[in-house]
């Protein structure tokens, strides 16, 4: 049998069953983080006008966040998910909602077993990357919903910048493709860690074995992929490493009414280029330095909060196009700038602080 090692080297991806323990790991995130969408939903709907359903608590959390993508005009996916949409030319930072990094997650992105298994992949330093994302991919009938309520405020939620990766079918690519180029050769991980089932009907993952030994590709990918995926059933508890050349994408969900919610966290070796350096990670796991391990939910999140107040007035060092166009020499510099302006965790926190 060979190890986890071996099988995520060879195929590019990993899948380890029961990984996680439900009432310590994935609970904890999955309730906090549905008050934090319901608490974001009623300010939205209270901002907009938008009369909020009596029985509001009776609403499927489908389709309360339908409610909350419709009433924010989408933007509430800005604040859930800063990493790519800070992209988008609309980008909107809204300091004064509740903060969308929840110890909960956190705990979750350095949970032991987590961090133990990503060990095993690439060894015993390891950081956690600024990029996340947080996915809960709809049905046809709560995406419908979502459109009638942005309608309603004439907003069109098909314009928004990264809608359809975050909450509709994902498109085939390589995590690698969205870091600045000096990051193409660091040992990327992506921890993809499901909430709820994740099936072939409600949008689960689906990866190309092998394709990670190619390197670094850039669309148009071949349209046979869609005949050579590997659909990647999985439950909670289970979690799916995925190295940052292996090309995915997820399935549309077709079900009537289930919804698919998980969250990736991206790991990789300290001291490598992450592909986002304009954004705060953080030491995870550290057997040389110990000591320079975050474990402080709060401090991340401020370092969140002060990194998202200085690029909302200093503006981002590149556009989205501007990633995949720009020259080796240039992401290098880039990288050394922020590296040293935030070389850790208080340097985040003094971030604009003058
Ligand atoms: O969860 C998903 O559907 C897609 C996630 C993904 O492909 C990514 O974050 O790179």
């Amino acid at each position: 049998m060979p190890s986890f090692r071996e099988q995520y080297e060879n195929d590019g991806y990993l899948v380890v069953k029961s990984a996680l323990d439900l009432d310590t790991a994935i609970h904890p995130l999955q309730k906090a983080y549905t008050e934090l969408l319901d608490a974001l939903t009623r300010i939205y709907l209270v901002e907009t006008d938008i009369e909020v359903p009596n029985r509001f608590d009776e609403l499927s959390l489908p389709e309360r966040f339908a409610m909350l993508l419709g009433a924010s005009r989408g933007t509430a996916l800005h604040h859930l998910d800063p990493v790519l949409n800070l992209f988008v030319p609309t980008f909107q930072w809204r300091k004064d909602l509740p903060n969308a990094r929840i110890p909960e997650m956190f705990q979750l992105m350095v949970n032991e077993k987590l961090l133990d298994l990503l060990e095993d992949l690439i060894g015993p330093e390891v950081a956690a990357s600024p990029i996340y994302h947080f996915n809960m991919k709809l049905s046809h009938d709560h995406l419908k919903l979502a459109d009638q309520v942005a309608s309603s405020l004439g907003a069109d939620l098909s314009q928004e910048g990264f809608y359809t990766f975050q909450v509709g079918r994902t498109g085939w690519h390589m995590d690698a493709i969205s870091g600045i180029p000096d990051s193409h050769g660091s040992d990327i991980i992506n921890a993809w860690i499901p909430i709820t089932h994740a099936t072939e009907a409600n949008g689960c993952l689906v990866v190309i074995p092998g394709s990670h030994k190619d390197g670094v590709q850039y669309r148009p990918y071949p349209e046979s992929l869609d005949q050579r995926g590997v659909a990647l059933p999985v439950e909670p508890g289970d979690i799916v490493f995925l190295d940052n050349k292996c090309l995915h994408s997820s399935i549309t969900n077709t079900s009537k009414e289930d919804y698919r919610w998980a969250y990736n966290f991206r790991y990789l070796k300290i001291g490598q280029a992450s592909g986002r350096p304009f954004i705060p990670g953080f030491v995870a796991r550290s057997h040389s330095a110990p000591e320079t391990e975050l474990r402080n939910p709060h401090i991340w999140s401020t370092m969140w909060v002060r990194c998202l107040d200085y690029l909302a007035e200093e503006g981002i060092p590149t556009s989205y196009d501007g990633v995949s166009k720009m020259g080796l020499e240039e992401a290098k510099k880039i990288t050394k700038h922020w590296n040293d302006l935030c070389p850790n965790p208080d340097s985040w926190l003094r971030l604009g602080q003058g």
